[in-house]
């Protein structure tokens, strides 16, 4: 791992965030096959560094926009785990009062401009921030966060060119995880590495390993200094891999598309055991600190999840409401 120029303090609450959003997630996925949460839910297990090594780069003023698979994005900007754990069972004491759900959670006080549903819909959203940004000198940085497969849609594309020729403050961050849905990338995408394509738009394009959380870190960092000084966009492309399926449940409908082997390499290469490794043998923490971190996680978790059980759900004729804002 590459040498970290920050604080034990920054280091540890880094190591928190990873273990917050893979506890989250592990959680979700069991809740999900007890029957307790509706609608589908993408979980991005495996993918802790991204989200964490991206945001630990951004101020609280900065923006994010997501993914269908958003939850650890979402966390490591600041989520709070009552909140995001009510949406998800669509409470009316969530982030969207119980109406958003899993894949369309969105907090503007956190400055995250929203989860989406549609691949590569977020893009644009994410380079409009920029836009605004552009016109306060700068002042805020956006970051998009999409998988490879969204790096197909013409959102992508149209959205890099404007970037790139407008030198906007945006930061692309393809969280590339080796497959969309059920389909390899290699078998649906032109080229071996997407951050190739940022030379096309005017545009440094980085390869970061995905699963190094430093590394994640000091790629983010440079991108952002890049963009606050007005030198406009990156595309990051963090190599990664998700080890559990595109959806949870989905094995009630696919079968193996995935050789076993791949799976066993990808969890060997745990971002999280890597990081805590890391801490340990470099003296920045204790086996002890670290299952204190973990235990602390698991005690705010276990109160989310009470606490979304516990929450109502929206009234029916509350769906009519928050659907306009006024002017
Ligand atoms: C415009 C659009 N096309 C297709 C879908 C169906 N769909 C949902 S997720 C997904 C795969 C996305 O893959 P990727 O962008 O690599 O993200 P990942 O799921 O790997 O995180 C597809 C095709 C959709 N939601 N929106």
């Amino acid at each position: 791992m590459s040498a970290p120029p920050l604080p034990r303090s920054a280091l540890l609450q880094m190591f928190r965030t990873m273990v917050n959003i893979r506890r989250f997630e592990e959680t979700i996925r069991d809740l999900f096959f007890q029957g307790e949460i509706p609608g589908f839910v993408h979980v991005s297990i495996g993918e802790e560094a991204v989200p964490t090594g991206v945001c630990a780069a951004l101020d609280p003023g900065d923006y994010i926009t997501t993914t269908h698979r958003g939850h650890g994005h979402m966390l490591a900007k600041g989520g709070e785990l009552k909140p995001m754990m009510a949406e998800i069972y669509g409470r009316r004491t969530g982030y969207c009062k119980g109406k958003g759900g899993s894949m369309h959670i969105v907090s503007y006080d956190l400055g995250i401009l929203g989860a989406n549903g549609i691949v590569g819909g977020n893009i644009p959203i994410a380079t409009g921030a920029a836009l605004a940004s552009s016109f306060r000198n700068h002042a805020e940085v956006a970051v998009c966060f999409f998988g490879d497969g969204a790096s197909n849609e013409g959102t992508f594309h149209e959205s890099l060119n404007l970037a790139g020729l407008w030198k906007l403050p945006v930061i692309y961050v393809c969280q590339n995880n080796a497959y969309a849905e059920f389909t390899p990338t290699a078998e649906s995408t032109s080229v071996p590495d997407i951050a190739v394509r940022a030379a096309g738009y005017g545009m440094p394009g980085v390869i970061v390993d995905g699963n190094d959380v430093l590394a994640v870190y000091a790629a983010a960092r440079e991108a952002v200094e890049r963009a606050r000084r007005g030198a406009g966009a990156t595309l990051i492309e963090a190599k990664t891999y998700r080890w559990e399926g595109h959806v949870v449940g989905e094995q009630a409908f696919v079968g193996e598309y995935r050789p076993r082997e791949e799976v066993e390499a990808a969890r060997a290469r745990c971002p999280i055991a890597r990081f805590a490794n890391y801490l340990e043998t470099a003296g920045i923490a204790t086996g002890a600190d670290l299952d204190e971190i973990r235990a602390a996680v698991q005690a705010d978790l276990d109160a989310a999840v009470a606490f979304a059980r516990s929450s109502p759900f929206p009234e029916p004729l509350e769906a009519e409401l928050d659907v306009f804002a006024s002017a």
